[in-house]
């Protein structure tokens, strides 16, 4: 096999480099060919060799902040020069409820992404990363091309041993929490803003998770944070940019980058948690009809290999399939307000029997029967309450259901009639991973469009279609062709008349000016400072009011002010939280809920059932004085 091998001197030090594509993969692993990827040079790292397919106008210097007059390189003994280029502080670099977000124009500003992940290098301890093994993702945005070459030098530059990357950079979040498990890598980074939108002028994100593929805590988050704000340099490997095109390892000295194929170590999972021949039985049924519209997100690139390839469905019932930088000018969120195709279809005439939506990258997902939709705090309870019939991985059944603070109680009547143990945590999907990894939660869900198990440490947006699929699937499996098919609807209406119906709706108030909103917060954060039990707010008698707090029931790790919320005598609440995944501005959220236990009211248009409610909700906060807002931005 060629290699090609550089040295040069420099500053009295001898660095050496060697570079070479080991081998091409097709994606069932096999070897396809192998090619030497030719020599590189040192002082033009960036040459048009290694830019074919970046397509965008930038070149990657302009994000960073590498001077030869100012970058002083450090020897290595293993060969890899690394450069130390000065940088400072930049305020602003605080994750939020999933990572770092925001605007493409700040983070292609000098240093901006390279301080935050050399920040996070010198937050893990040196166990966690050196000559170990990272993933490396993302659902395809703009920015993520020049985004991954500047992870991988940097993580070169603190000692990585190793970078498995998802071909042409992507890769799902379930699917990078999936990868960092099953290779058993130290953690991952996934280049995602989630559900904002991308583009130039749009949003950029970077999340990191930790080795059993759950979102970083906040301890770690917050000495990241912390490291931010004192950083004076970023340890950059001079290699050249890696060719994410094709698969196959290339290594620099005893540094390597594996351009893995995005879906099958994904897939192969899929295959262990779901009975795929029984769903494949119902996507073949001509009595069935499916569709999925990946929203030119991540999830693209998973549709075609699961549900055409692997399940049978056919090619046209994949819509929005091609990932796209800008997601096709969407928003890519899978809800009735951004999915709006999707809705229009499902309750058009003739509409399909199953439709399905998932978020830019891919963790989120939005289920609707033929004009029906569910919400998704009813579908982590349907999903738990027939996981153990349906769906293999739970056959001995589940070992505990979880749901964040704002997500309607119907999962609690679930766990209450499972006799299961159940926890409510703050809303962000971190906070479930230590519940998970001590044995207590498998299934677990948010009112976000999030759903998910054990079987990774993130929600996972196709999983929850495969487990809606397993359930509508065993429904229907002794059905002959021409029998009535049990329908999405038909699950939850019954679900509702054995449990009762939990109302639910979240109001949303984008971008909002900052100074507003947070008043309205103070606002309603200082009348619960003076509420009691037994106040009165209309027809509705006050239970309790609080800021929500959660202490972790594994290693007791406290966090407070999580959302202030009003809980009433008869199962009611109102609750408040501003949202910490916005680029910009203020996002309010207010979350409804009403209990129904009466079925012949279960029929009931969820806005109208709430109006009483939702207009508490309004006069209480007093949101129109604070936020100059009479409607709400998005109805959930
Ligand atoms: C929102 C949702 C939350 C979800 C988070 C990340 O957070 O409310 O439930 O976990 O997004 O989802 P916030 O702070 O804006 O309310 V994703 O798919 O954007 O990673
Ligand atoms: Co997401």
């Amino acid at each position: 096999m060629a290699t090609s091998y550089c040295c040069l001197r420099l500053e009295n030090v001898i660095f050496s480099s060697t570079s070479r594509k080991l081998k091409q993969t097709s994606a069932n692993g096999s070897v396809l060919f192998s090619s030497p990827i030719s020599s590189f040079s040192l002082l033009s790292p960036s040459s048009s060799l290694f830019y074919p397919i970046l397509k965008t106008s930038h070149s990657l210097h302009s994000y960073l902040h590498v001077k030869a007059s100012s970058s002083t390189a450090i020897a290595e003994p293993e060969g890899i020069k690394i450069n130390s280029v000065p940088t400072k502080p930049i305020e602003g670099q605080k994750t939020g409820t999933s990572g770092l977000r925001k605007k493409v124009k700040v983070f292609t500003g000098e240093n901006y992404l390279a301080n935050w992940i050399q920040a996070l290098f010198n937050s893990l301890p040196p166990e966690d990363y050196k000559n170990g093994v990272l993933v490396l993702g993302g659902d395809g945005r703009y920015f993520n091309r020049e985004a991954s070459q500047i992870i991988i030098k940097i993580a070169a530059g603190n000692g990585v041993g190793k970078i498995l990357v998802g071909k042409e950079g992507i890769m799902s979040t379930p699917a990078v929490s999936a990868v960092i498990r099953k290779r058993k890598a130290n953690g991952g980074f996934i280049m995602s803003a989630s559900h904002n939108p991308g583009g130039p002028e749009y949003d950029w994100g970077i999340k990191f998770n930790y080795n059993s593929g759950q979102p970083a805590p906040e301890s770690i988050t917050d000495k990241i944070y912390g490291n931010t704000l004192s950083i004076s340099e970023v340890k950059m490997a001079d290699i050249p940019d890696v060719d994410l095109s094709s698969l196959g390892v290339t290594e620099h000295a005893n540094f390597s980058v594996e351009v893995v194929d995005p879906v099958s170590d994904y897939l192969e999972l899929m295959e262990n948690v779901f009975d795929l021949e029984l769903i494949k039985s119902l996507l073949s049924r001509s009595d069935f009809r499916f569709i999925f519209d990946a929203m030119h997100a991540v999830t693209g690139a998973y549709a075609k290999p699961i549900f055409v390839d692997k399940l049978g469905a056919s090619p046209d019932s994949i819509s929005n399939g091609v990932p796209l930088e800008d997601f096709g000018h969407g928003h890519p969120d899978p809800n009735l307000t951004y999915a709006k195709d999707l809705v229009n279809i499902m309750y058009g005439e003739n509409g399909p029997d199953f439709g399905a939506a998932s978020d830019g990258d891919g963790d989120r997902n939005m289920i609707l029967g033929r004009g029906f939709f569910v919400t998704p705090s009813d579908s982590v309870a349907i999903i738990a309450a027939n996981a153990q019939e349906a769906i293999p991985y739970f056959t001995s059944g589940p070992k505990g259901l979880a749901r964040s603070m704002p997500t309607s109680g119907a999962l609690d009547r679930v766990a209450e009639k499972l006799n299961l143990p159940f926890f409510e945590v703050p809303t962000g999907w971190k906070f479930f991973g230590n519940l998970m990894d001590a044995g207590k939660l498998s299934i677990c869900g948010e009112e976000s469009f999030g759903t998910g198990s054990d079987h990774i440490r993130e929600k996972d947006g196709i999983w929850a279609v495969l487990a809606w699929l397993s359930i509508i699937a065993y429904r229907n499996k002794d059905k002959k062709p021409g029998e009535k098919l049990v329908s999405v609807a038909d699950v939850v209406k019954e679900h509702w008349a054995t449990y009762g119906r939990n109302f639910f709706s979240r109001y949303d108030y984008e971008e909002c000016e900052s100074e507003g909103a947070n008043k309205m917060i103070q606002n309603v954060r200082d009348i619960v400072s003076e509420s009691k039990p037994g106040d009165q707010y209309g027809k509705y008698t006050l239970q309790f009011a609080d800021d929500f707090t959660y202490t972790d029931p594994v290693d007791a790790s406290v966090v407070s002010k999580q959302g202030v919320r009003f809980v009433f005598t008869d199962g009611s609440r109102i609750i408040f939280r501003l949202s910490g995944t916005g680029s910009a501005g203020a996002t309010v959220r207010i979350y409804i809920e009403q209990y129904e236990p009466d079925v012949s009211k279960h029929e009931m248009d969820a806005q109208i059932a709430l109006k009483p409610l939702i207009d508490l909700a309004l006069s209480v906060s007093k949101l129109k004085d604070f936020t100059g807002r009479d409607k709400p931005t998005v109805i959930t």
